[in-house]
């Protein structure tokens, strides 16, 4: 069964490489599930969770400042509707295509059905690169993105929301878009200004939610963030997030990146350091390169393609908490943070890991969380928010905070309780796909063969 899915998705679309390992994760973890439930191959459970139930694949012309036109193309895959509308995020990066986003889709399913919230799965973007755009130029392209878009989102049916390349600012131009079009202010995306519709806590969701995460884990080994060495990568929203909150319980981050290069910093990125990475990065729009020239006893180490691996997680640390983007932490890194003594990997991005980085991480018996448990609290912050627009309120900053922590709570003992009834203890991977699967899988059963 397992076998056969896997190849009518590589005979169905062989180009799509990650999509093939989100779903080969997934069907791995789920096959004792298959044998105790034949109701699910009867009703084929797995083939179906594999088509999207939409893709919408649109052209995105848009002028730039010098008055040229470019064409980009724009996208949002529609996985599934089983437990709410769709909800994910959209994604500008000039590596986005239809696998990537049927991977990040695919995990958002899963990651969803666990938040506890009534949220289906989806995912969007564009291959357009905010990087080195004017203000002006991003606005003519969100605008020309929504322009296609809007037709086919809303409050009830799809609710995106950010990624990568896909922030505050870019919220702002699509939702001013979306209004115009519909003549309708409603919560039809997530991560918006506070002043017009969005959430306290959504922007630092993500990376507090993982960091609360990483605190349930070692909990079970009777252990506590404090005085913890923490190797983070990106430097984005999720990264300086994560970095806030360790700072805060007493860890010390010694490690941020870009795309360009890692900063190691030995004596720590402290709450100073910090407010200069928002600033250089939010605000400036700068390099990680130029943290070294502000911070000089800071080694910055540039990406150097004949190497293969990351420098970045061969430094010594008791905690890793990749950040930044897909299959960043390959086989060779995975086995440098083993024997440099890490003994937690939580994982901020989604699929940071490749696979056999995943299965050393396991057998090693080092604390994993996987991206769909870990990361979970921005979406999760995402249904409070749509939660506040549907009642026309707007909560505290400590109860969102609150139901963020919750949440968290719920998710890390979801894991731990369908790993151990299905003979995986401890085993947050096969736990994470197991729940989520469930839930969806039988909430589909329940709706009939639609
Ligand atoms: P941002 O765009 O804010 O930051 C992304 C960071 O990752 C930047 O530092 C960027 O560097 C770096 N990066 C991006 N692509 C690459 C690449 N190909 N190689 C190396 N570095 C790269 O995005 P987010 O922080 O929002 O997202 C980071 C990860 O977290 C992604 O995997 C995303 O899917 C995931 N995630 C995000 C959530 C959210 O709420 N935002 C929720 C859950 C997961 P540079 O500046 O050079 O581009
Ligand atoms: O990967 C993710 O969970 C996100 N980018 C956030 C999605 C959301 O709808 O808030």
């Amino acid at each position: 069964m397992a076998e056969e899915i896997m190849q009518t998705i590589l005979d169905r679309d062989p180009n799509e490489r990650e999509f093939h390992q989100a779903v080969g994760e997934v069907v791995e973890s789920v096959k004792p599930v298959l044998d105790q439930n034949p109701v699910y191959r009867k009703l084929r459970i797995l083939e179906r969770l594999v088509e999207p139930e939409r893709v919408i694949l649109f052209r995105v012309p848009w002028m730039d400042d010098r008055g040229e036109v470019n064409v980009n193309r724009g996208y949002r895959v529609e996985m599934s509707s089983a437990i709410g509308p769709y909800k994910g995020g959209l994604r500008f990066h000039p590596s986005v295509t239809l696998s990537i986003l049927k991977f990040l889709a695919f995990e958002q399913v899963f990651k969803n059905a666990l938040t506890t919230l009534p949220m289906g799965g989806g995912k969007g973007g564009s291959d357009f690169d905010p990087k080195g755009k004017s203000d002006n130029e991003v606005m003519r392209f969100c605008q020309s993105f929504m322009s296609e878009l809007f037709r086919h989102i809303g409050s009830n049916t799809d609710v995106p929301a950010g990624d990568i390349g896909v922030g505050a600012r870019e919220i702002g131009f699509l939702f001013g878009m979306y209004k115009k079009l519909r003549n309708e202010f409603t919560g039809v995306l997530t991560g918006k200004s506070l002043n017009w519709g969005g959430s306290l806590i959504r922007p630092e969701a993500t990376g507090y939610g993982s960091v609360y995460f990483a605190a349930e884990m070692l909990a079970t080994r009777n252990e506590t963030l404090e005085g913890k060495t923490c190797l983070v990568s990106g430097s984005g929203n999720v990264a300086q997030f994560t970095a806030e909150k360790l700072i805060e319980l007493g860890a010390k981050v010694v490690t941020l990146s870009d795309s360009s290069g890692c900063i190691y910093d030995e004596a720590g990125i402290d709450a100073k350091k910090l407010a200069y990475v928002k600033l250089l990065k939010n605000v400036r729009r700068g390099r990680m390169e130029e943290y070294a020239d502000k911070y000089p006893d800071a080694v910055y180490t540039p990406v150097d393609p004949s190497l293969d691996f990351n420098p970045l997680w061969n430094h010594k640390g008791d905690c890793a908490f990749p950040s930044a983007t897909q299959n960043e932490i390959n086989a060779v890194d995975a086995k440098h943070l083993v024997e440099n003594g890490v003994t937690l990997v939580c994982e901020g991005a989604n699929m940071p890991t490749v696979p056999d980085g995943i299965d050393l991480f396991l057998d090693s018996g080092i604390l994993y969380g996987p991206g769909k448990a870990a990361n979970a609290g921005g979406v999760s912050v995402s249904g409070l928010e749509m939660t506040q627009n549907s009642m026309r309120l707007s909560w505290t900053r400590e109860e969102v905070d609150n139901r963020l922590k919750m949440i968290m709570k719920s998710i890390h003992h979801t894991c731990l309780d369908a790993a151990e009834q299905y003979g995986f203890p401890g085993n947050y991977l096969h736990g994470a796909n197991i729940a989520g699967f469930v839930k969806v899988v039988d909430s589909m059963i329940d709706q009939g063969l639609v």
